[in-house]
C-alpha cells in the first residue's frame, strides 16, 4: 500500500510526519514541496488549501494537518500502538500535542530558531526582537510541559506516544540555539526526556541536515 508524504526538508511539522512513520516502521515515498516558494504546483494547492506542508496520501486518501496524519498514522497501519490506551494518558498525549501547536510551535521554532539559528545559517535577515521575544515566552510553554509529563522514560508513560512524535522536533530545533538548550535544562523531566528521545534512531534518522553556513 503506498504511502506518499509531501515536505519540505526543514519543516518541523514535516519532520513529525516522517517521524511517526519511521516510529511505526512503514515505508512511504517523500515529495518534496517548499511551501514558501512562489511556484507551488497547482496539484499540491489542490491537495493542500492552505499551503502548508505536510500532506500524507495513502492509496488515494489524502489528508493534511500533522496531528490527523500521525494518528491515522497510527490507527492505520500495523506496528507499535503510538496512542496510550487508558483515557487520562490519552487525554495527556493528546493534551501534549495541542500545547506544541498552539503554544510552543510559533515561540520555539518560528521565533527563536528561525531568528537565532536558521537564518543567520543561510543568510536571511534575522530579527533579533523576534528571537528575544520567543525567548521570553519560551519558559512559559517549557514550565507548562514539564508538568504535563509524567514520570515515565516517555512523556506519556514508558512507551513512546505522538506526544513524544509531536514535541521532539520541536525541541530539537529549539536546542540548536544555546539560549535555548539553556532553557530547557531548567527543567528536570523534559531534560531527562530528551537526553533519551533524542537518540532513537527514528529521530536521528528523521533529523534534517540543516544547510551549511553560507559564505
Ligand atoms: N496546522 C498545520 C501547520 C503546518 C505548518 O505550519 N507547516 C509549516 C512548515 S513547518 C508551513 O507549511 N509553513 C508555510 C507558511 O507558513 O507559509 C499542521 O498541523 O500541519
Amino acid at each position: 500500500m503506498a504511502i506518499e508524504l509531501y515536505g519540505y526538508r526543514y519543516s518541523v511539522y514535516s519532520w513529525i510526519a516522517r517521524l511517526a512513520l519511521h516510529e511505526k516502521g512503514k515505508a512511504y515515498d517523500w515529495i518534496e514541496v517548499n511551501p514558501f516558494a512562489e511556484n507551488i504546483p497547482a496539484s499540491y494547492l489542490a491537495t493542500h488549501p492552505f499551503k502548508r506542508v505536510p500532506a500524507l496520501v495513502h492509496t488515494g486518501f489524502v489528508v493534511y494537518e500533522t496531528g490527523a496524519i500521525t494518528r491515522y498514522v497510527d490507527e492505520a497501519f500495523e506496528g507499535p500502538k503510538l496512542q496510550p490506551a487508558e483515557p487520562r494518558e490519552r487525554a495527556r498525549c493528546n493534551q501534549i500535542m495541542s500545547i506544541a501547536d498552539s503554544y510552543a510551535y510559533w515561540p520555539l521554532v518560528r521565533q527563536v530558531f528561525s531568528h537565532g539559528v536558521f537564518r543567520p545559517l543561510t543568510k536571511v535577515q534575522a530579527d533579533a526582537n523576534e528571537f528575544q521575544k520567543g525567548l521570553e515566552a519560551a519558559p512559559r510553554v517549557l514550565s507548562a510541559l514539564e508538568k504535563a509529563a509524567g514520570e515515565g522514560q516517555y512523556l506519556c508513560g514508558n512507551q513512546p506516544s505522538l506526544a513524544d512524535i509531536h514535541l521532539a522536533p520541536m525541541i530539537g530545533y529549539f536546542v540548536l540555539a544555546p539560549e535555548g538548550k539553556t532553557l530547557l535544562h531548567k527543567h528536570r523531566r523534559l531534560s531527562d526526556w530528551w537526553a533519551g528521545f533524542s537518540k532513537r534512531s527514528a529521530f536521528v534518522d528523521t533529523t534534517p541536515q540543516l544547510p551549511s553556513a553560507l559564505p
